[in-house]
């Protein structure tokens, strides 16, 4: 058998928390062959719903689950961890942008020490908790020993969204569709871009774009449905996804770890190195391939006038962001 895995889940005892655990105890994330460990991380005021959901997840009677620590305190949920997952974070409160930044560079240079300082020094962590994009780089700038390849954010639900959308538009069952691609930042202006996406027809991969032959919807309709599926959700359920993004998170993490298909690529908040004339500094999304723990960005893409559009105001965004975030009072 493996040697287990220890893997923190911070804000666990928050909504994508309840979904997320259950299905890292099953094997969701790591493998089924993967023994884990579980911190689970959250503030005072939800102590107690942390322990009655560490309740739970011990009555899941998971085989894989070695062990649990339910803690308020940030050093012993960041002991020895091989996996961060970091869905904790200051809530979004409408127009209030800087405030928010300002609230979660407070957080996220607090854990990132405690990463630093007592996590492996091998670490892979997914920044959720939004702004994820600003958030994951305050986490890379305060941790400056983890290598900043091991720092990413999510964009994997605007991914999985967009291949639903594509799906449903050409009938076809969604596990055919890949290749999809979310540029950039994970925000109301985020930007799916189907140009280079395929479908497995059965007598091989063909274009989406030519499948679909309509700039028009792949230019607005396809755009807004991604962006306010989540406002859409929230509609219908009275309550933000919780489920979805949770899976989300472990298709990211399974992705990374134990490499993406031959063919295929995914959408990871990653640190840029110039590809695509975005510049270096920022976490910004790309489409990767993985292989044995480490992402690459896919190269050499066609960029068409419409998505290099796209692509720069969202880069111009997380400069905005990133500038906001330096001007905390240190
Ligand atoms: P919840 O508000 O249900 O849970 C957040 C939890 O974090 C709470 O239990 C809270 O007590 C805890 N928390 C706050 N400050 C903390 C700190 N300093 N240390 C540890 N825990 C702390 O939110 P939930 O619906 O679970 O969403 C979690 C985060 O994911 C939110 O920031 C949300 O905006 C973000 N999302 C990001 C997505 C993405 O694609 N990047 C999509 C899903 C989600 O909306």
């Amino acid at each position: 058998e493996k040697d287990p895995l220890i893997v923190l889940v911070t804000g666990a005892a928050g909504q994508i928390g309840y979904a997320l655990l259950p299905m890292i105890a099953r094997g969701a994330m790591l493998g089924r062959d993967q023994p884990v460990i579980i911190h689970m991380l959250d503030i005072e005021p939800n102590a107690e719903t942390l322990i009655g959901v560490k309740m739970e997840l011990m009555d899941g009677a998971f085989p894989l689950l070695k062990g649990v620590i339910a803690t308020t305190d940030v050093i012993e949920a960041c002991k020895g961890v091989d996996v961060a997952i970091m869905l904790g974070g200051f809530p979004h409160r409408k127009d209030d942008n800087k405030d928010l930044i300002f609230s979660n560079v407070a957080i996220y240079k607090a854990q990132a020490s405690a990463l630093e300082q007592h996590a492996d020094p091998d670490c892979k962590v997914l920044v959720v908790a939004n702004p994820a994009n600003t958030n994951a780089l305050i986490l890379k700038e305060y941790a400056p020993s983890i290598p900043e390849e091991n720092i990413t954010s999510l964009t994997r639900l605007d991914h999985n969204r967009a291949l639903n959308q594509i799906a449903e538009k050409l009938n076809v069952n969604v596990g055919d569709v890949k290749n999809i691609i979310i540029w950039g930042n994970h925000s109301s202006n985020l930007y799916p871009d189907a140009n280079h996406a395929t479908v497995n027809t059965g007598v091989g991969h063909e274009s989406v774009k030519e499948l679909i032959d309509d700039d028009h919807w792949l230019n607005t309709n396809f755009i807004t449905n991604v962006q306010t599926r989540g406002q859409t959700i929230v509609k219908a359920r009275r309550l933000s996804c919780a489920s979805s993004a949770a899976i989300s998170v472990c298709d990211h993490m399974r992705d990374w770890i134990l490499g993406t298909p031959t063919g295929t690529w995914v959408s990871m908040g990653v640190y840029s190195d110039g590809s695509y004339g975005i510049q270096p500094g920022l976490i910004y999304s790309f489409p990767v391939t993985c292989e044995k723990g480490e992402w690459s960005i896919v190269q050499g893409l066609k960029i068409d006038e419409f998505a290099r559009g796209k692509m720069d105001a969202l880069q111009r965004e997380l400069i905005e962001e990133k500038r906001v975030a330096y001007s905390y009072p240190h």
